[in-house]
């Protein structure tokens, strides 16, 4: 067993003052019957907590660390920015010259702003599809999370899949009377709505490879069809690309399927490790943003210089050759490896190029009923097994874990066959 006799005092300390302990839920270890872990410090795909134990990351900061903790060359760019001033709500180059390559990595991004969080990308992005099409009505898929803002706290996975309720205390039934809710991969269900509502809907909203409720591919040409349907009735189509911009290929989950967004939401990969996110899409629709136009969205420290230096270091990073075939091949062999290790142990794994899940159930995981299936409780025993022995996985059956550049062959091999000795 691991000595936490320090993290245990710091969540104790913690509670005193803060609810829960924790400043976003899921941290709280509370869905795989763990306490909280306190960390020191970080590098490469090695988390220290403050007791020494070393773990073997694959949360990563919920996806941000592709390159690994503390990359020498962004932490070098970080410090040169840090001197010149960390903030001054008045433009910086920095801004525009991460502008440009997110519109590089990302073509259907055409015009970009810059904001501190996904949660506040996706709320300006919907804000903006609604101002541009006049209409109200938004379409989500159970399952898929978008942030904490009200009107999207509607049948939303991640955190909020251990409240009891499926909408969060505090959100009034009015903030939530325009969006509509469907199930992940059913284009009848969407075909219906759009055949009742379509002239009022705005936008629909998804995350084109959903990872809040473990990772679910999208089967039988779904986004495709949202695209379609889209176009038909004049709605928006918004990928929320917070997680998978910059991570499954250099231009997200729509360079991966071909499709272009109206608008995109990104955020994590793209602040390099500091709060930032955007969003971004049609000039036409970006330009009804004040000052340009009436849909108004601000912020004293978006587009902050330090966050924007550490963004444009990642993403020249990324912008070398051959990162993301070698990511992904790296990922596919450790899926591959897992599978092998895990067989006939009752545990699917769901992978889309480096993101992956291990549900615990037998069947296909297509949608969030199939997720509901899963057994819980083992996913937590087989959580704390791992923890044990030193990798952290993303804490709860509804979250993706990750591959970075920075994960050795050598840490990967060493992880499946701890992996393969569970007997849960
Ligand atoms: N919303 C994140 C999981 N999808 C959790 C973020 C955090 O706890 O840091």
């Amino acid at each position: 067993m691991l000595n936490r006799t320090k993290s245990i005092a710091a969540y104790k300390e913690a509670l005193k003052y803060i609810p829960g302990g924790v400043n976003s839920p899921v941290r709280a270890l509370k869905a795989v019957g763990e306490n909280p872990l306190f960390i020191e410090r970080a590098k490469g795909v090695i988390l220290t907590d403050v007791d020494g134990n070393d773990y073997i990351d694959f949360c990563l900061s919920w996806g941000v660390f592709i390159l690994g903790y503390a990359h020498s060359a962004v932490l070098r760019t970080v410090n040169q920015s840090i001197k010149l001033g960390t903030s001054y709500g008045i433009p910086t180059l920095q801004e525009t010259e991460l502008a440009r390559r997110v519109n590089h990595f990302i073509p259907s991004m055409e015009r970009v702003r810059f904001v501190n969080s996904g949660t506040e990308a996706v709320m300006s992005a919907i804000r903006l599809a609604r101002g541009y099409t006049n209409r109200n009505l938004i379409v989500k898929f159970v399952g898929c999370y978008h942030g904490h803002v009200d009107h999207l706290l509607v049948g939303a996975g991640s955190g909020v899949t251990t409240l009891a309720s499926a909408l969060s205390a505090g959100v009034p039934d009015a903030f939530v009377a325009y969006t509509l809710c469907l199930p992940f991969n059913d284009k009848k269900a969407v075909d219906h709505l759009f055949s009742i509502h379509g002239k009022e809907i705005a936008a629909v909203i998804v995350e084109p490879v959903p990872a809040n409720m473990g990772v679910v591919p999208s089967q039988n040409g779904f986004l495709h069809y949202l695209r379609e349907v889209t176009l038909a009735y004049g709605a928006l189509l918004i990928f929320d690309e917070v997680i998978t911009g910059f991570r499954l290929t250099a231009g997200g989950a729509q360079q991966l399927f071909n499709i272009t967004p109206d608008l995109t939401t990104v955020g994590k990969i793209v602040g390099g490790g500091f709060p930032a996110a955007a969003f971004g899409g049609r000039a036409d629709i970006m330009q009804m943003l004040a000052p340009e136009g009436d849909v108004y969205q601000a912020g004293t420290l978006s587009g902050n210089p330090v966050a924007m230096s550490a963004g444009i270091k990642t993403l020249d990073l990324l912008s070398q050759q051959g990162v993301y075939d070698a990511l992904n091949k790296k990922a596919g062999r450790f899926v591959e490896q897992l599978r092998k290790q895990l067989a006939g142990k009752g545990i699917v794994i769901n992978a889309v190029g480096n993101m992956f899940t291990l549900f615990f159930t037998e069947g296909e995981v297509n949608n969030f009923e199939d997720v509901r299936q899963c057994d819980t409780v083992r996913f937590g025993s087989f959580f704390r097994y791992m923890l044990a022995h030193g990798v952290y996985l993303s804490p709860s059956q509804f979250e993706a874990c990750f591959v970075s550049v920075a994960h050795t062959e050598k840490q990967l091999d060493r992880v499946a066959s701890i992996a393969g000795n569970f007997n849960g």
